[in-house]
């Protein structure tokens, strides 16, 4: 047999359906599922909507990270109608303070070589740990929970080398954002990057986890490393070697695409405000004021950032300036740097410390104030994400940040002397009382599902019509993400329950008229540009459009997850055959698109729409005949009832 690259591995071990070459469709058995609290609750009434009585997959885990502010009832209730679905379904339920999503799951969870996906972006992380960990719409998650296959494209698999040796004061952050500085927001779209090369045996596995996780911004499907010495050292100490097993390529082995970093040659860099892609370095824009320093987030929380960030600043105080929060990553974290004494140095400098979760990275809290210059350890910094509509975020390394903490000025580390080598612990702090192991399953049926006011039933949309018409609702530009389609924050983010709520804010930062407009108008088009829905694996960017009557999003071209989550609620992704069309679709134009039903019977690959009086546009529908049956029956749960039936 042909040598194997370690993701080729991983994904013909899992092939349940199609063939291992790019760009075809492919069904994969998965072995475990991740949800957290803002997704999990419409991917739970998916799953129970399809009565299955216990999930079938090997292992499942929601976890309550985002929505810890509480600020009203909502939360709090979709906290317990969790924690009960979980036990009753045979999902572990991780409560709120327990930590992220993400480094809760590689901490305790993490197994190389098993196929995970979860209801959130930055599932990839553990890839850090070898396993292949994907990022999808809940709707994904309850199918596989019901036992069936995921699908995707088969992506291109990018051979990443790694050279050389971090110098001082340059992290894992540096990596990945050397990799989006080169290949910006949409390069990874439809790729797989995997991590080789002498230079990964200086990265742990929460290193490794950080470039992972940050491949999300890349819109890669995921990234992987093999599973080494350093794997096994790392679960060692987490209490669980024997969930270590060695997955490697094969020599010799080949990959679609090859790129290689010298990790000798980089330099401490960051994101300026407004993308994750654009990339400088910090000696070039050092100098400027700095108001706030977050530190946290899924990316860089784990325990050696921490203890840095917590020795940089033993003995110093927080620039007067400056107000500076932390966030572990977990209570595993917390509780092993307390346990380790250097708290201490992090509460004595005047730094806020907060409870383990997402918190400011998805506006919970934390939002800057009017010009405030934000530094943050984060992964995203899209307009508007922290809070404050003309924010200026910037994204590095924790490193960065801490040194812009204690300086108030934005500040190249290598200026604070010498680099602290921080040791891994012997052990972690081992204490999983903050995952609640599900009811047993011959006492299942005892349990009873509590649910809030807030819990609304979950909208379906009707099968396809034959002909979709409406006007144009908004044109928006290149790269428009998730976060600018359905936004989160403290306000919005409590509704993700209530779809018929939620639905008042789509646009809202763009265009609070949207929804008024969608509604009274019955409907119609959506228009973008490039990449279209990068970012967060929001379901609601789709489902709250369709439930605002949205028929069909055109676009120059879509990001992954996002694209699959339109079909996934029947609303068909058509790109522009000629990109200059994208002109002819002002707000407002009228479209009308016949034959919808039968051009998706019958595979054609385009559909004709007239636009406005006399216009005519050629629009691409690049979809799988599942996908394509899919869109027919109105959405995926629809689909899956229909050949439940038959
Ligand atoms: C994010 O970072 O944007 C989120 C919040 O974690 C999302 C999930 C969500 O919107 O619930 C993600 O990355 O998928
Ligand atoms: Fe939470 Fe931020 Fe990570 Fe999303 S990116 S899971 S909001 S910490």
């Amino acid at each position: 047999m042909a040598s194997l690259n370690l993701a080729q591995k991983i994904i013909s071990s899992h092939l349940a359906d199609g063939r291992m070459e790019p760009g075809q469709e492919i069904g994969l058995k998965v072995d475990r599922v991740l949800m957290q609290d803002a997704t999990g609750t419409m991917a739970c009434l998916q799953f129970e909507a399809m009565g299955i009585p216990r999930v079938k997959v090997d292992h499942a885990a929601i976890y309550v990270d985002h929505n810890i502010l509480q600020t009203g009832f909502e939360n709090g209730d979709d906290h317990r109608f969790l924690q009960t679905f979980a036990s009753k379904y045979g999902i572990h339920y991780s409560k709120p303070g327990n930590g992220i999503c993400h480094q809760v799951n590689l901490e305790r969870f993490s197994i190389p070589g098993k196929l995970l996906i979860g209801s959130d972006s930055h599932t990839p992380t553990a890839g850090g740990a070898g396993m292949m960990a994907i990022g999808v719409g809940g709707l994904d998650v309850a199918v596989a929970m019901a036992g069936a296959p995921f699908y995707t494209k088969m992506p291109k698999i990018v051979g990443v080398k790694l050279t050389g040796r971090l110098r001082p004061w340059v992290t894992a952050k540096d990596i990945i954002l050397e990799m989006l500085r080169r290949l910006t927001v949409k390069g990874g779209v439809g790729k797989i990057f995997e991590y080789y090369g002498e230079g990964i045996k200086s990265l742990g596995i929460p290193q490794r986890g950080t470039i992972c996780n940050m491949g999300a911004e890349l819109g890669a499907t995921t990234s992987l490393f093999e599973s080494d010495e350093l794997t096994l050292d790392y679960m060692t100490r987490q209490g669980r070697p024997q969930d270590y097993v060695r997955f490697a390529a094969d020599p010799g082995c080949t990959y679609d695409e090859n790129m290689e970093i010298n990790l000798s040659e980089l330099e401490p860099m960051i994101a300026l405000p407004g993308s994750p892609d654009a990339i400088h370095k910090v000696r070039d824009v050092q100098g400027a004021d700095v108001h706030q320093v977050l530190i946290g987030s899924c990316t860089n929380s784990s325990y050696v950032e921490m203890m840095t960030v917590a020795h940089v600043l033993q003995g110093k105080k927080v620039h007067p300036n400056v107000t500076m929060a932390i966030n572990p990553g977990s209570k595993q974290v917390l509780e092993t740097v307390a346990r380790d004494g250097s708290i201490y140095n992090i509460i004595a400098s005047g730094a806020r410390l907060l409870e383990s979760g997402c918190q400011g990275c998805i506006g919970m809290g934390s939002a800057p104030g009017t010009d405030w210059v934000s530094i943050r350890s984060f992964n995203r910094n899209w307009p508007g994400r922290s809070g404050t509509k003309d924010d200026k975020v910037y994204l590095t390394s924790p490193e960065v940040c801490v040194a812009c903490a204690v300086t108030g000025k934005i500040t190249d580390p290598r200026d604070l002397g010498e680099y602290p080598n921080i040791p891994w612990p012997d052990k972690f702090v081992i204490d999983d009382s903050g995952i609640v192991q599900p009811a047993p399953a011959n006492q299942a049926e005892n349990v009873e599902v509590s649910r809030g006011p807030n819990i609304r039933p979950l909208p379906l949309r009707q099968p396809m019509e034959s002909v979709l018409n409406g006007e144009v609702l908004i044109r928006v530009g290149d790269n428009v993400s998730t976060d600018a389609i359905m936004p989160a924050g403290a306000k919005i983010l409590p509704l993700r329950s209530n779809v018929p709520a939620i639905s008042e804010y789509v646009f809202y930062w763009l265009d609070p008229e949207f929804a008024k407009r969608a509604k009274e108008k019955h409907g119609g088009f959506i228009v973008g540009g490039e990449n279209y829905g990068q970012g967060s694996s929001r379901e609601h960017a789709a489902l709250a459009p369709m439930y605002l009557g949205v028929k069909g999003v055109i676009a120059k071209s879509f990001a992954r997850i996002h694209r699959a989550n339109l079909i996934n609620f029947g609303i068909i992704p058509f790109e522009f055959q000629n990109a200059s069309d994208f002109d002819l679709l002002a707000q407002g134009v009228p479209v009308t698109i016949d034959n919808v039903v039968a051009s998706l019977k019958d595979g054609s690959k385009t559909m004709e729409a007239s636009a406005g009086k006399d216009g005519k546009i050629t629009l691409k529908i690049d979809l799988t005949p599942r996908q394509r049956q899919v869109l027919i029956a109105g959405g995926l749960l629809n689909y899956i009832r229909s050949t439940q039936r038959s």
